[in-house]
């Protein structure tokens, strides 16, 4: 057995998996590649160097590597010579050839030529693009032609500031290492550094005026990138801007050779979502009519509660993955209960609604429950339990929803519970309430019982898992085993994130809320 190592990457710093070829099983030749990787400079692939069949991949798509670090395990076939311990291959970006450096002729100006580079055994090299025409003045990290293989396409660039004197190739052209692509009248201090410099890998070779045939000055890494997986064909400068863009390449139309993706086929992609309005979530838009054609129309701009509770519930309903789960409680003694307790309640001056048992009750449910007080992480893959119980409740304003969060709601009692609805919902009403009245929740509360309704599906507040509805209580007949007998029944919609919470567990947090409400002899245990 043998493990494929990253080869020598030149000074390519912070290079991430970014594409898996081959899966454990497959069978590979020295050719194929393994894994696509990636620095802040360069795409490349790393072939497998050797013919056999892979074992193991030892790397994940994100993960870094780091030059001699094992990335797969091959069984090498039975008719391959026998194989060393481990393989670096050359990767296809390393034109790594040891050419001498001599020094150079010291001028006030010289005429550089560019050349194609080592380009490791890669066959059928053909220009795909020219970025450059003669007048222009380049920079040393200006890209001035990409060339493209069977395998990979790599951006030369000028690597030293100057001003092109002569463009000597056509896109189309086939090309070969040491192919002149662009002559450069280059400043002579700016000559020197750049052929003094130490010989990296993955560096484009320079030849300096008509001394081309020794004269061979290597400079910085050269960018590359292969076609990956997907059958994506885009340079590294295109894949930078497509991440920077948030635009998924494999959504873009190429309009280069061979379909190869240019930075104006991203823009252009960005373009085309922005007008069509689906920029980011692939939403066909809703067509705009023009309704004055029907009938007199008048334009009221949105309160600005109403165009950013608008976004939010938008990015929730969007986000999550929403289910609702209807059910009843028994509210007969708690109303009961609550009618009981109205004296004490107008001698403390508190108006006690149902709505601080219910925050009552859900605190309860919830430390039963945890998954319910939870958050899920950016990447779905773990759950952010809270050990504190902030419960938003929705209250409706003139000028729209707003949700503030009665903090450590299950260390505060009923009463407690009820002056601080009515002090927050006062608070809301009045346009005062602050930013931090309005963070830090866990779970909500939307209460529409004193409007009506039967049940209805709450938009879950994310980052939240969970939110509860709450409609309107009626006296309804219950059958108790013999007969129908009056009750006060209470209508519960709990709408949460399927990614995170199962039917099940939802199932079951709605029969515990209702047995806490039904009977709120529960709540002191
Ligand atoms: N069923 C029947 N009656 C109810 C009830 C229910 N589920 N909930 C409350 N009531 C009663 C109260 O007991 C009170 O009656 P009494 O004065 O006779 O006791 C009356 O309705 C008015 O209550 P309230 O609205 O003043 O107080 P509350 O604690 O129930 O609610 C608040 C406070 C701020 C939540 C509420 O005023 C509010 O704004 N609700 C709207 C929330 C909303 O817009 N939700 C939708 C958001 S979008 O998902």
């Amino acid at each position: 057995m043998t493990e494929i190592l990253i080869p020598d990457i030149g000074d390519a710093e912070d290079v991430e998996v970014i594409e898996l070829c081959v899966g454990p099983g497959d069978v590979v030749t020295p050719d194929d590649a393994i894994i696509v990787i990636e620095s802040d400079k360069a795409s490349m692939e790393v072939p497998s160097g050797v013919a056999g069949t892979i074992e193991a991949l030892l790397v994940a798509i994100g993960d870094k590597v780091v030059e001699g670090q094992a990335i797969a395990s091959v069984l090498i076939a039975a008719e391959t010579d026998p194989a060393p311990e481990s393989i670096q291959p050359e990767a296809k970006a390393s034109p790594a050839s040891a050419a001498a450096v001599p020094e150079p002729q010291l001028e006030s100006t010289k005429e550089v030529v560019v050349e194609i580079p080592d380009i490791g055994e890669a066959e059928d090299v053909v220009v795909i693009e020219v970025a450059v025409s003669v007048g222009d003045v380049v920079t040393p990290d200006q890209m001035l032609v990409v060339v493209e293989s069977d395998k990979a396409s790599m951006e030369i660039p000028a690597n030293v500031a100057g001003e092109i004197t002569a463009v000597h190739v056509a896109e189309g052209d086939s090309v070969i290492e040491g192919s002149p692509l662009v002559t450069l009248l280059v400043a002579q201090s700016t000559v020197q550094p750049a052929i003094a410099d130490p010989v990296p890998a993955a560096a484009p070779e320079v030849a300096v005026g008509d001394e081309r045939a020794g004269a061979v000055a290597r400079t910085h890494a050269t960018e590359v990138e292969t076609t990956g997986a997907a059958g994506i064909y885009a340079g590294p400068a295109t894949r930078r801007l497509a991440r920077e863009l948030g635009v998924h390449l494999n959504q873009v139309n190429g309009s280069g050779s061979r379909g190869r993706i240019v930075k104006d086929d991203v823009k252009a992609h960005v373009k085309q979502a922005m007008r069509s309005g689906s920029a980011g979530s692939g939403i066909p838009p809703v067509p705009e009519i023009d309704f004055s054609k029907f009938g007199p129309v008048e334009l009221v701009a949105l309160s600005r509660v109403r165009v950013v509770g608008a976004q939010n519930l938008h990015r929730s309903w969007l986000n999550v993955a929403h289910v609702t789960q209807h059910d009843q409680a028994d509210l007969t003694e708690l109303e009961e209960f609550r009618q009981s307790l109205k004296g004490e309640a107008e001698a403390r001056g508190v108006k006690l609604t149902p709505l601080a048992f219910i925050v009552k009750a859900c605190c309860y449910a919830l430390k039963a429950f945890p998954t319910f007080n939870a958050s899920l992480d950016r990447d779905v893959r773990n759950y952010i339990f809270k050990h504190y119980y902030n419960i938003g409740f929705a209250v409706d304003t003139e000028q729209g929803l707003v949700v503030p969060v009665i903090k450590n709601a299950d260390k505060k009692g009923v009463w407690a519970l009820s002056e601080e609805i009515a002090a927050l919902a006062g608070k809301a009403r009045e346009q005062k309430l602050g930013i931090d009245d309005m963070q830090g929740g866990t779970f909500s509360i939307s209460s529409l019982g004193a409007i009506g309704g039967t049940g209805f599906t709450p938009i879950v507040n994310a980052p939240e898992v969970a939110i509860l509805g709450v409609a309107r209580l009626t006296t309804q007949p219950v059958w108790n085993g013999t007969d129908f007998v009056p009750r006060k029944v209470l209508p519960l919609s709990l709408s949460y994130d399927h990614r995170a919470i199962n039917g099940a567990e939802a199932g079951r947090f709605v029969v515990h809320l209702t047995e806490l409400l039904t009977d709120i002899r529960r709540l002191s245990l």
